[in-house]
């Protein structure tokens, strides 16, 4: 990269520009200027998000209508470039900036139970304080991003069309993934009854998409480019699927795989300690089916896309995807054998919540 993009942004004395962070879709550095200090700065992939204009709308209106009814509340926003626009294009993509939050760090895999109660606090908030923004007013970055339904008919598109050799390789994988088919009806049947409420969603609730203070307390959310109309069960679902296990999606050995009790339980008070007064019956009822249908559908994109010949996360090693499915539709085993222990822990959380909140003052 020149340093025309930050010169468009204002920054004439970079000292640095270095690569930065674990995203799988968009490119990250961190700017050093020794006039105007650190930046983050990022290349969003247009070939994903094919109109990022639309990602700085919804920003901007999000941030506003923050700015009026909570103004006490830390919304991370980009920076404007000298002509005060927050896009800049070029031939290489489509770029944007913020302002590097000082004393902040991220973190790949929850270290304690408290960091996985703070993130999903942070995630919970976000959609809380943005329970009177006029949803549909977002503008749609991603269209059907958590469309389970539609992935699961990609997924059998590729199984019938893919590479071949990597459909044989496949086939007891493809067998388990067929074999849960029914989280695409739940979904479904969850949606024709009109039982989940549409909220402002993040989309990509990873714990890396948190910043935390040095006290593990968490400063903001970030990576904003999903945040769109949505259902909760995108946002806990992608907590349950990053929080909980000890190793994550690129971890070879599945039997290092866990899904750690204490863990869920801290995502759960987290999350409810926010949202808990918002969500419905049927919904909380559904809290670790959120778990299901987003691991399932993650499994169902990387396997995809390994029998699509990685067109989509790429891949840094032969076989990548293919063990990515295979670690998640593990992850997946592991969630259903506690699935019925996990949704007592809710539903518990959430009674003691209630009751606590039909005390007499
Ligand atoms: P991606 O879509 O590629 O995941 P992110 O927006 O999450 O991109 O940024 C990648 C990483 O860069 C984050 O996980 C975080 O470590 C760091 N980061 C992003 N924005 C900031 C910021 N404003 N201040 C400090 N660090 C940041
Ligand atoms: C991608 O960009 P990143 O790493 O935050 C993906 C998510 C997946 C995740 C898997 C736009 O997120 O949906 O859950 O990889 N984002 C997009 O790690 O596809
Ligand atoms: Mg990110």
């Amino acid at each position: 990269m020149t340093n025309d993009i930050p010169n468009a942004y204002g920054l004439n004395a970079v000292a640095s520009i270095t690569p930065f962070g674990d995203g799988l879709i968009n490119n990250t550095w961190k700017i050093e200027d020794a006039e105007k200090g650190i930046f983050i700065l990022q290349r969003i992939n247009t070939g994903v998000f094919k109109r990022p204009e639309y990602i700085s709308d919804n920003i901007k209106a999000v941030s506003h209508y923050l700015s009026v009814h909570c103004p006490e509340y830390f919304f991370c926003t980009p920076v404007t470039t000298t002509m005060l626009d927050d896009l800049v294009y070029t031939a290489d993509g489509c770029y944007r900036m913020y302002p590097f939050i000082k004393n902040s760090h991220t973190i790949n895999v929850a270290e304690n139970a408290g960091q996985a109660f703070e993130a999903a606090r942070k995630f919970g908030e976000l959609t809380r304080l943005l329970a009177g923004f006029p949803v549909y007013k977002l503008k749609i970055t991603l269209p059907d991003f958590h469309n389970i339904y539609l992935r699961y008919n990609d997924f059998q598109k590729a199984v019938a069309k893919g590479n071949k050799e990597r459909i044989q390789q496949s086939l007891p994988l493809i067998h388990f993934l067929n074999s849960q088919q029914h989280i695409v009806a739940e979904y479904e049947q969850l949606k024709t009854a009109n039982a989940l409420k549409p909220r402002v969603t993040h989309h990509d609730t990873k714990i890396n998409n948190v910043l935390f203070d040095d006290n593990n307390k968490g400063i903001c959310v970030i990576d904003l480019d999903t945040l769109m109309p949505g259902y909760f069960i995108s946002d806990v679902g992608d907590m349950i699927r990053t929080y909980i296990s000890p190793y994550g999606e690129e971890e070879k050995d599945f039997s290092k795989l866990e899904m750690r009790e204490d863990y869920f339980a801290a995502i759960a008070e987290g999350y409810l300690h926010e949202m808990g007064k918002e969500l419905n019956e049927t919904e909380l009822s559904h809290f670790v089916f959120a778990g299901k249908f987003l691991i399932y559908m993650q499994a169902l994109r990387f396997l995809t896309d390994y029998l699509n010949n990685d067109v989509y996360y790429g891949s840094k090693y032969e076989g990548h995807n293919f063990l990515r499915a295979g670690n998640q539709a593990h992850l997946l085993q592991l969630l259903i054998e506690k699935e019925e222990k996990f949704q007592e822990i809710v539903n518990h959380i959430a009674s003691v919540k209630s009751r606590h909140l039909s005390l007499p003052e």
